[in-house]
């Protein structure tokens, strides 16, 4: 599946190049016609996800090389929706022609959390759209909802992250819904889906979840506030992190303080974007281009 696009070094960009891209990410957040009003929440599922196939042990997966492009991992029932975020940010790419997909994804996450309110993740653009075979994820490397905390660290220490990050990273799911045609499940978690903020522990540990199975058989739990009548949702991983005696006291302390968790979660996303890119200390520039493999 080896591309010869993209297979030259580029010229980093200049200032108010990436400033120019940022914009234009920007502008096209709100979208009148699409879920809650915003692309915002499923660009920084797209950023993840392009991100989260990393394998700390083989050095495999990771947000180089763009995979989602192509149909094995582009069409993996695990990305099922992401083509809308994809098809968003294509007007972007074709204004910017200059920005790899890899760096456009990852930055457009990062884009999204700040305009909804959340805190400044760290970015470094240089990442490559060649596809490298040798570094190609396999399917199944991305969590699966069904399961407890145990599958969590299974899936997320195969990246690097410890009990505090996963926590930390959940904090994610303030943003955005599930989407029944996508992964079964049904529903936005909190009320201001695409505000970012630490509702999302707080709701967690302050409302009585009960279990539901939806009409297709999958088991979720559900919050029915009467006096607004709104029916909000968590995943069984969304709760497993309140239950494990490890996770759950940073479950609370993200609960009752915002500035840790956004400081926290602004560190762990920004090294989840950067799983896999080897950079050279002193200057940030990337190592593991196309180019050392002769492209
Ligand atoms: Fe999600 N996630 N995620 N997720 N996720 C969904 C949606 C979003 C998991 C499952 C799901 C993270 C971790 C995990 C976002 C961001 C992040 C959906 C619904 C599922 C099932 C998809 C759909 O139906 O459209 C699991 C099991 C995870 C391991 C804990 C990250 C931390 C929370 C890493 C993360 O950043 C976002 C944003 C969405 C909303 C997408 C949307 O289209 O609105």
């Amino acid at each position: 599946m080896s591309t010869s696009e993209n297979t030259e070094r580029p010229a980093p960009p200049t200032d108010s190049q990436l400033e120019a891209v940022r914009e234009d990410i920007l502008a096209l957040l709100k979208q009148p016609d699409y879920d809650d009003g915003s692309a915002g929440p499923v660009l920084v599922r797209l950023a993840w996800h392009s991100a989260g196939t990393y394998d700390k042990d083989t050095d495999t997966g990771g947000s180089n090389g763009a995979g989602m492009r192509y149909p094995y991992e582009g069409e993996d029932p695990a990305n099922a929706g992401l083509e809308h975020a994809r098809l968003f940010l294509e007007v972007v790419k074709k204004k910017h022609p200059w920005i790899t997909y890899s760096d456009l994804w990852t930055l457009a996450g990062v884009v999204a959390v700040k305009a909804m309110g959340g805190p400044d993740v760290p970015w470094q653009g240089g990442r490559t759209d060649f596809v490298d075979d040798s570094k190609l994820p396999p399917r199944g490397r991305l969590p699966d909802a069904a399961q407890g905390a145990d599958h969590l660290r299974h899936i997320f220490n195969r990246m690097g992250f410890n009990d505090q990050e996963i926590v930390a990273l959940s904090g994610a799911h303030n943003l955005g819904r599930c989407h029944i045609d996508r992964s079964g499940f049904d529903g936005a978690w909190v009320n201001s889906p695409t505000r970012f903020s630490n509702q999302y522990f707080r709701l967690i540990r302050n409302l009585e979840w009960k279990p539901k199975v939806l009409t297709n058989g999958v088991k979720q739990f559900t919050y029915y506030d009467e006096d607004t009548e709104t029916e909000l949702m968590m995943l069984p991983t969304d709760l497993a992190i309140n239950q494990d005696p490890s996770m759950e006291p940073w479950v609370a302390a993200y609960a009752e303080d915002k500035d840790r968790f956004y400081a926290d979660f602004a560190a762990v996303f920004g090294k989840l974007l950067e799983l896999g890119i080897k950079r050279d200390s002193a200057t940030g520039h990337i190592l593991n281009t196309d180019n050392e493999k002769g492209g």
